[in-house]
């Protein structure tokens, strides 16, 4: 089965928080069920239904799979294997570093070619913007993947408020620049503060969030509390974390992996099997958590839904 499900909004009073969700898979051990992550997925055969009632199974396997049938990651995998050279370049050592990090208060500069430029406190972002659950592919460059259960809001929504002017034709993302409290930003390897950017129609993509937590939670410091950026047709690095500033340009903007490595790290970075890294291939990958590799979607998966925005261009050579 293929894309039967579409990762639709849903709303807020839909999420579940991740302590009810952990009871429910507590009841759903209980009942026996849960023996792998294989039985979450929604094209698993239902030999077990007689055993569960109906208001607990479907609807707790529905909230951990994306659309293509693909059980989430485990809160634990997602949060203890990352990446965030800003505090380490050790994916597993990220989580204690990150630990020290204060994400409050914070605020998001939202400038440039707009007719309402604002700053946002990160309450008001919560309160103003409907937060939805989106369960993404996370794709990154490095041939890994995992599945995760953001909540978030469409960056959509959040433009159309501050009103880009005709000029603006991309948009710039920034993270935090702390080096007292990133130990990573004192690498002077890399030209801080992480930069990132998407032409104005992708950032305007119903796919493209801010998400601001994780399976009902409050967005985890190492994966880039309070408030990041998750675009889940393109190379993880796009999804810059813990932004302050977004500007909308009239320019293609710098991006920090494009600076240090252009001819690796385009400014596309549309996930791609059929294009490999000068250093590997992208046709497969790890799904962190699963033995064996898989094979790697074009798009991640979501060309259905974006492939039109790159008509016309040469897909081989804009990595
Ligand atoms: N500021 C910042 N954002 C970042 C990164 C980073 O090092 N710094 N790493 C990127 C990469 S390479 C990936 S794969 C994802 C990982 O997100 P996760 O740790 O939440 O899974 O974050 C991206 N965003
Ligand atoms: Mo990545």
């Amino acid at each position: 089965m293929t894309s039967k499900f579409k990762s639709v909004p849903v709303k807020s009073s839909e999420i579940t928080p991740y302590s009810v969700y952990l009871s429910r898979r507590e009841f759903l051990k209980a009942a026996g069920i849960v023996s792998g992550s294989a039985l979450l997925a929604a094209c698993a055969p239902s030999v077990t239904d007689s055993a569960v009632p109906e208001s607990e199974a479907p609807v707790a396997a529905s909230e951990l799979v994306d659309e293509l049938g693909d059980p989430a990651n485990t809160f634990e995998d997602i949060t203890n294997y990352n990446n965030y050279y800003e505090f380490t370049t050790d994916k597993e050592g990220v989580a204690r570093l990150a630990q020290k990090f204060t994400p409050k208060p914070w605020t998001v500069e939202v400038y440039g070619l707009v007719n309402k430029p604002k700053t946002y406190d990160i309450e008001d972002l919560l309160s103003r913007f409907t937060q939805e659950e989106r369960i993404y592919r996370l794709r990154c460059v490095e041939a890994w993947s995992m599945v995760i259960p953001w909540t978030g809001f469409t960056l959509a929504s959040l433009l159309k408020e501050v009103e880009p002017t005709s000029a603006a034709k991309y948009v710039r993302f920034e993270t935090v620049y702390r080096p007292e409290e990133m130990p990573g930003q004192k690498s002077r390897f890399y030209p801080w503060p992480y930069q990132e950017g998407l032409r104005l129609d992708e950032a305007m993509h119903d796919l493209t969030i801010l998400a601001t937590g994780l399976y009902g939670e409050p967005m985890p410091n190492q994966n880039g509390a309070p408030i990041r950026l998750v675009v889940p047709w393109k190379y993880g690095f796009k999804s810059i974390k813990s932004v302050v500033k977004i500007e909308l340009v009239a320019e293609q903007p710098a991006t920090l992996w494009n600076t240090v490595a252009p001819n690796e790290y385009g400014f596309y970075s549309n996930v791609n099997p059929e294009v490999p890294h000068p250093r590997w291939s992208q046709a497969t990958e790890r799904r962190i958590g699963e033995f064996g590799r898989r094979e790697t979607l074009m798009f991640n998966g979501y060309a259905e839904e974006v492939a039109h925005l790159y008509d016309g261009m040469d897909l081989s050579v804009y990595y």
